[in-house]
């Protein structure tokens, strides 16, 4: 069943690309030139996983692994059982995310909102491409792209942290991790205000804006306020996924040494030295 306002917003335009040759639904999802890219690119994607995943020695889905080709091949294409197959699936990959987010603009621009959905999840997209593409290329292979599978990537991200010898020092994933759990404490807050305020128990009233201000006022002597904490959950959010980012790409391209020893330049400080 369609909500009245859907049926009142279903309607054409706003499409990026392809006018209307794509500007339809099928029940409830919007279709779309993007929504058919997504599609392919996911199912071909996805189905190399599987042809990856039977050439090699388990279907164990813990230890399935689709590496990506050898150092030694460069920045070059690999031979499809030597790492081909990781390149390929990474290009259905980008294709997949990209339509994705061209696919959530197109349904914004519709409903006449803004493009923050889109832009938020690109910080998502910006983390993955600076794994497999910005990295890789700065360093010269597609080698240092990291393994699809489970134990594989973790493998991956432990071993490509002892090789900077303990990567709590770099400062960007300082920075990374700081935004993550500040956005876990402010989504706790927001989560429990907002069901404290809007969930009664049975015969009381729901409470408002006024409540939700009172209580932060009343505790810590500030509220953000109603708006405020959106905005302050989206920078929250979006800042952990560009400081994981900028984190893998200064390892190696920009540090090839132990993170530790960046710190030197604290002790070097003339106040001390
Ligand atoms: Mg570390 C990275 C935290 C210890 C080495 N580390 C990260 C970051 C994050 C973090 C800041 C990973 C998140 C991220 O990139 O998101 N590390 C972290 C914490 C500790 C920690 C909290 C801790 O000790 C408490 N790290 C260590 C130890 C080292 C170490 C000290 C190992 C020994 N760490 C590394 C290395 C890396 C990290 C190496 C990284 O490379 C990684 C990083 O920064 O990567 C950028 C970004 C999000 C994404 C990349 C996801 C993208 C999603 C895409 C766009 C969409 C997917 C769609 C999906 C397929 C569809 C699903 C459909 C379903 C139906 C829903
Ligand atoms: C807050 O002040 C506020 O405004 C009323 C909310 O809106 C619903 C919130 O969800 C939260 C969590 C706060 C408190 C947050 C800070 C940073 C003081």
């Amino acid at each position: 069943a369609m909500l009245s306002f859907e049926r009142k917003y279903r309607v054409r335009g706003g499409t990026l690309i392809g006018g209307d040759l794509f500007d339809f639904w099928v029940g409830p999802f919007y279709v779309g030139f993007f929504g058919v890219t997504t599609v392919f690119f996911t199912f071909l994607g996805t189905a190399l996983i599987i042809w990856g995943a039977a050439l090699g020695p388990t279907w164990n889905l813990w230890q399935i692994n689709i590496a990506p080709p050898d150092l030694s091949y460069g920045l070059a294409l690999a031979p499809l059982k030597e790492g081909g197959l990781w390149q390929i699936i990474t290009v259905c990959a980008l294709g997949a995310f990209c339509s994705w987010a061209l696919r959530q603009a197109e349904i914004a621009r519709k409903l006449g909102m803004g493009l923050h959905i889109p832009v938020a999840f690109s910080f998502a997209i910006f983390a993955y491409v600076a794994l497999v593409v910005i990295r890789p290329i700065l360093m010269g292979a597609w080698g240092h792209g990291f393994p699809y599978g489970i134990m594989s990537h973790l493998d991956w991200v432990s071993n490509v942290g002892y090789q900077y010898l303990h990567f709590h020092y770099n400062p960007a994933h300082c920075i990374a991790i700081t935004f993550f759990f500040t956005n876990a404490l402010a989504l706790a807050m927001h989560g429990s205000l907002i069901i404290s305020a809007a969930n009664p128990k049975a015969g009381e009233v729901v409470k408002g804006a006024e409540h939700e201000n009172s209580i932060f006022r009343d505790t810590i002597g500030y509220s953000i306020g109603t708006l405020g904490i959106h905005r302050l959950g989206l920078f929250l959010a979006v800042s952990a996924a560009f400081w994981s980012a900028i984190c893998i790409i200064i390892s190696g391209p920009f540090w090839t040494r132990g993170w530790p020893e960046w710190w030197s330049w604290w002790l070097d400080l003339p106040i001390w030295r």
